[in-house]
């Protein structure tokens, strides 16, 4: 992961604590898998897409059925929005595996930079269904050729250069010879001229060449996902201040069409680097392109800064900035906005219900949270909160790993919502259990993680925190 600090820029209005920003490198930070948990008509699914690296390229899908009247699976990539959504090509059929009939695979080309939607149609005892799954498709890198297959091209352009070079000065020297008649020294000038000519041309191809795939190459590195940049700000007033700035990437992708993911614009997590302290805030559009939330009491410290965003396209992206900043004072948290310490007491208790199977990388895992009371009987009274049972966040202790999952899955809801009409979406995420909540989600990278989960119970919203070493 690159990271580029900028120098604290002056002259603004307000007077600015400390500035400094940080670009990263992906929405959802370090986590491109998307996990989704869903009902295609009769059929409740869990579907993996692990999109490619690189625009042109494949994404995997995996497409889990929970229970065995599933026959058939057939899947199709769609831009999410927009008038490409209406005209499905021909779908692909996922091939059932042999060893598990309930889990079908395929591979798909995402040809464009953007939000995608991978269709997902099913056939089976109880009819058909169809779900759609928020794909964000976003060219990470340039791909480096390997050594071999380099070392391997140069010796044919080698072998193919002089070959001609050797051919054309043959011909130049030994065409016009009789047989048997030896070369006179006419014969050999001609020949090394007619070499001279063929190198110069063979030479002038190579180079131009190399030009054409050059440009090739930078016009693909400006194409490179390049996240917005998240400046942010504290003014005496104690507001944070989160600017917005656009580094260039594609046309489609503007600052001023932001849209609500369950309830608001932005989702800001605050983090302390040694994530004992975590702020969920939900700051407003100022005006395009700045965000400004009054800021609860916060202790001096450096935080790391991730917001949620959705644009009207149904793209998420995952801004990321660092906030140096003295003690704030502040002011009380309201609405949907939450805090959450180590050392603070709870009369709630959230307990993980895990098996004793280790964490391991790139594998669908359910991951499901009960909420106790006081005296450690699960509770009764859980609410929704901000439409939903829960939400979790998956930060890898070092930072570079952030994901906002809930119930059904990893993909923004306003995507969802874009992709499936509001009609068809089963409601089976709106309504709360009365004790547990489960996110379904898979963890891109080993290493020491932190799970926060945050419910609602008695117009109260309750945070845990949960560690997970992962394989
Ligand atoms: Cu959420």
């Amino acid at each position: 992961m690159r990271r580029l600090r900028c120098p604290p820029s002056g002259g603004l209005a307000v007077a600015l604590l400390v500035i400094v920003c940080v670009i990263p490198i992906s929405a959802h930070i370090g986590s491109p898998d998307v996990f989704l948990e869903g009902r295609a008509g009769e059929y409740r699914l869990l579907v993996t897409v692990r999109p490619p690296t690189a625009i042109p390229g494949v994404a995997d899908v995996e497409v889990r059925a929970t229970s065995d009247d599933v026959r058939d699976v057939r899947i199709v990539p769609l831009p999410l929005g927009g008038a490409g959504a209406k005209f499905a090509p021909v779908p692909d059929r996922a091939v059932q595996s042999s060893d598990d009939p309930r889990l079908f695979t395929g591979h798909l080309w995402l040809m464009g930079a953007g939000a995608w939607q991978v269709r997902v149609a099913v056939n089976g005892t109880r009819g058909e269904g169809t779900l759609s799954v928020p794909v964000p498709a976003l060219p990470q890198t340039t791909l480096a050729m390997p050594a071999t297959l380099r070392a391997i091209l140069f010796v044919f352009m080698l072998l193919l250069g002089g070959g001609l070079v050797a051919i054309i000065s043959a011909m130049a020297r030994e065409a016009k010879l009789g047989a048997g008649e030896a070369l006179d020294a006419r014969a050999k000038r001609r020949g090394r001229i007619a070499g001279a000519i063929a190198t110069v041309v063979v030479g002038g191809v190579i180079f131009l060449g190399n030009m054409w795939w050059g440009v090739e190459a930078s016009a693909y590195a400006r194409y490179v996902f390049k996240p917005l940049v998240m400046t942010p700000a504290v003014s005496e007033e104690n507001r944070l201040r989160l600017t917005l700035s656009d580094p260039g990437w594609i046309a489609q992708r503007r600052l001023e069409d932001f849209i609500p993911d369950h309830g608001h614009l932005m989702h800001l997590f605050v983090l302390s680097p040694d994530l004992d302290r975590l702020w969920h805030l939900h700051p407003d559009e100022a005006q395009t392109g700045t965000f400004e939330q009054r800021l609860p009491a916060v202790p001096a410290g450096t935080y790391q800064l991730f917001a949620d965003l959705v644009h009207g396209t149904g793209l998420a992206e995952t801004l990321t900035a660092e906030l140096e900043t003295p003690a704030i004072a502040g002011a009380a948290l309201s609405g949907d906005d939450s805090a959450w310490t180590a050392a603070e007491p709870l009369s709630t208790r959230i307990v993980w219900q895990r098996d004793d199977q280790p964490l391991v990388t790139k594998r669908l895992t359910m991951f499901t949270f009960q909420v106790h009371d006081a005296n450690g009987q699960p509770v009764t009274d859980l609410e929704l909160y901000m439409g939903m049972p829960g939400h979790a966040i998956f930060v890898r202790r070092d930072l570079k790993v952030f994901a906002h999952v809930h119930p059904s899955g990893s993909a923004p809801m306003s995507a969802i919502e874009i992709a499936m009409p509001p009609a068809t979406m089963h409601a089976q995420h709106m309504t709360a259990t009365p004790s547990t909540v489960t996110f379904p989600y898979g963890f891109p990278e080993p290493g020491q993680y932190r799970i926060f989960v945050q419910v609602k119970r008695a117009g109260a919203i309750v945070t845990g925190a949960f560690d997970a070493d992962v394989r």
